[in-house]
């Protein structure tokens, strides 16, 4: 399987998240994606494309232009009022059934365009964003040109984004963005199988009232875990998309009986949907010990992830998301990725 990879994300670094009390080190960090990378060239998956440039186009398509621009620009403007070194993040969010007004200050745009107190913007976010929009719309014209599966390593990851909101690491949603290239190369049908730990949320949301995306996702249920809000089993689409949005929440300390019972009942959805591609939000921080999980998964258990998700035949398309434990994270994804191709 070719991997699609560049260290453009290197400076997107240094930012702190607020643990419930305590204000801690990111854990989505850059040496995660060496761990990663290590890994999977210790078995020989070392075959590593540098992403092409791509514009913004179809970023606009998933986004709200001005939120987009809002990534651009905020640490700059962080940096005129702070001085350099530090990192954007909101002090106030959405009141709701209050009359608010937005305005041009920063910090009114990052109250407007975040919506919690992990997704900090330092001075090298927005390089690593543009680089992993790039490295998604690679691995879709590297599929275009043939490729029966590819890994698009992204990092920041982005499940949690939503058109006009960033949150959860994720600032632009590399797998929406890779779903609607795909769909504008002409496949009628994609459908998203998330197994991240976390609800991916803004995922849902993009294609909520939409049919030509189906979104599947397996995660901690809103009960017990970020985003705490999303993520029921009850939220099944609107409208046109009415039936195309499954939750699978799971309880913490869920082990791999069930999350592979409810894996299965997932993939069965999509089969029935027949999509052209398959995209995969992986996220491996349900691996037991993860520092932002909750589930127990050991790590033979994902290689049977990518044997279950191979068994669809469908072309498939990986996308990274979550995963923090880093003694473990390399081998995890490694083994998601033979379990896949074996
Ligand atoms: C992409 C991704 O995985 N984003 C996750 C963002 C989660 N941030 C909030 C973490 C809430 C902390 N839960 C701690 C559980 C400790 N066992
Ligand atoms: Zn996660």
């Amino acid at each position: 399987m070719k991997l699609i990879y560049s260290d453009d994300h290197k400076g997107h670094t240094g930012g702190k998240e607020l643990r419930y009390d305590k204000m801690i080190p990111m854990s989505e960090s850059p040496e995660r994606m060496d761990m990663i990378i290590t890994a999977l060239s210790n078995v020989g998956l070392n075959d590593i494309i540098e992403p092409k440039s791509y514009n913004l186009d179809i970023a606009h398509k998933i986004h709200d232009p001005a939120f987009v621009s809002f990534l651009e620009h905020a640490y700059p403007l962080w940096e005129k009022e702070f001085g350099p070194g530090g990192f954007a993040t909101a002090y106030t969010f959405g009141m709701r059934g209050m009359a608010q007004t937005p305005n041009a200050s920063i910090h009114s745009m990052l109250s407007c365009y975040t919506f919690d107190v992990c997704c900090p913007i330092v001075s090298g976010t927005w390089k690593a964003i543009r680089s992993a929009v790039n490295v998604a719309l690679t691995g879709v014209d590297q599929m275009q040109q043939g490729e029966k599966s590819v890994f698009s390593l992204c990092r920041p990851p982005g499940h949690h984004a939503s058109k006009d909101m960033a949150g959860g690491y994720c600032y632009i949603n590399n797998a929406a963005i890779a779903a609607q290239a795909h769909l504008d190369y002409g496949a009628p049908r994609v459908a998203i199988l998330d197994v991240d730990y976390h609800h991916g949320n803004g995922s849902q949301s993009i294609f909520y009232d939409r049919k030509d995306v189906l979104y599947a996702s397996l995660h901690a249920r809103p009960e017990d875990e970020y985003p705490f809000l999303m993520g029921y089993a009850n939220e099944i689409g609107t409208g046109d998309g009415k039936g195309y949005n499954l939750n699978i929440p799971m309880p913490i300390g869920t082990t791999f009986d069930l999350y592979k019972n409810n894996l299965k009942i997932a993939l069965k959805q999509i089969s029935d949907y027949d999509p052209e591609v398959l995209v995969l939000s992986l996220g491996v921080d349900t691996f037991a010990g993860d520092p932002v999980g909750g589930f127990k998964l050991q790590s033979p258990d994902f290689e049977v992830i990518g044997n279950l998700i191979a068994e669809l035949r469908i072309p498939t398309h990986f996308i990274m998301e979550g995963g923090y434990l880093m003694e473990a994270l390399g081998e995890n994804v490694k083994n998601v990725v033979t379990g896949f191709s074996s």
